[in-house]
């Protein structure tokens, strides 16, 4: 059995991607368990964990992670568990808080991410919201995105990463902000990222790394599709 288990949707990059990005980056075996062949992966193994089959605390949604007894579930609360033991946050208290914060902040940029196609509820189809979700990624557009974007520039260092000098999660995570910007806004990201020159930067410092390259390039990467949270609806782009 692997090392780090990830339980997370099969189908999407979702929240689990930067999950997945980290331990790809730290090149630790790991196993995708929903993605696995057989009678115990699939969407039943992530619903066993969500119904306590490990126990408390009870995690509320994926991505959750198990390395052995412990199971911790929280984008946020996940990466700030890994960063030290993969060597992507540096060791000081001040670093990891710093790591911590941008994560969270990150954290609320995807929801709003995802509220722009899903405006009135997660329950309901795109197709049954999409009146609201045309208004509010028009909101979005026209201040959301600048908003953090700017902000996401802003708190770069002027080493380029957004913690310290080297690499960390954040950076790792602020990559996949980027890539699914670039798919699900093309025009309105193409606008802004002329304003972003150090994310940009960053995107593809990321991009080059030699475990990343690999993992890009592999079957293991889902591609962007309209299940995730990036969607690419050409009506929502302006
Ligand atoms: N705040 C949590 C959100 C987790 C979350 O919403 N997970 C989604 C998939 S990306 C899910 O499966 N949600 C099920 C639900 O909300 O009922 C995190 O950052 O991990």
């Amino acid at each position: 059995m692997a090392k780090y288990e990830l339980f997370y949707w099969a189908e999407i990059q979702g929240r689990g991607e930067f999950i997945r990005l980290a331990l790809e980056d730290a090149g630790v075996d790991y196993v995708d368990v929903a993605r696995m062949p057989g009678k115990s992966a699939g969407t039943p193994a992530i619903i066993k964990v969500l119904d306590g089959k490990f126990g408390r605390p009870l995690p509320f949604a994926p991505p959750i992670l198990k390395v052995g007894k412990i199971v911790v579930a929280q984008t946020a609360c996940i990466l700030h568990f890994l960063g030290p033991r993969l060597k992507l946050v540096p060791k000081d208290e001040k670093s990891r808080l710093a790591a911590l914060q941008h994560q969270l902040t990150i954290a609320d940029f995807i929801a709003e991410v995802h509220d722009v196609h899903h405006p009135l509820g997660v329950d309901l189809y795109y197709e049954d919201q999409k009146r609201e979700a045309k208004a509010r990624a028009k909101q979005f557009r026209a201040n959301r995105l600048t908003k953090f974007a700017h902000y996401f520039e802003d708190l770069l260092e002027p080493t380029g990463h957004a913690v310290g000098r080297s690499v960390t999660y954040v950076d790792l995570s602020l990559f996949q902000v980027v890539e699914g910007l670039a798919y699900a806004f093309p025009r309105a990201w193409k606008r802004m990222s002329k304003k972003t020159p150090h994310l940009r930067k960053l995107h593809q410092k990321i991009k080059d790394r030699p475990r990343i390259a690999a993992y890009l390039e592999s079957p293991r990467r889902i591609s962007f599709n309209e299940m995730g949270i990036f969607r690419h609806y050409p009506e929502l782009d302006g």
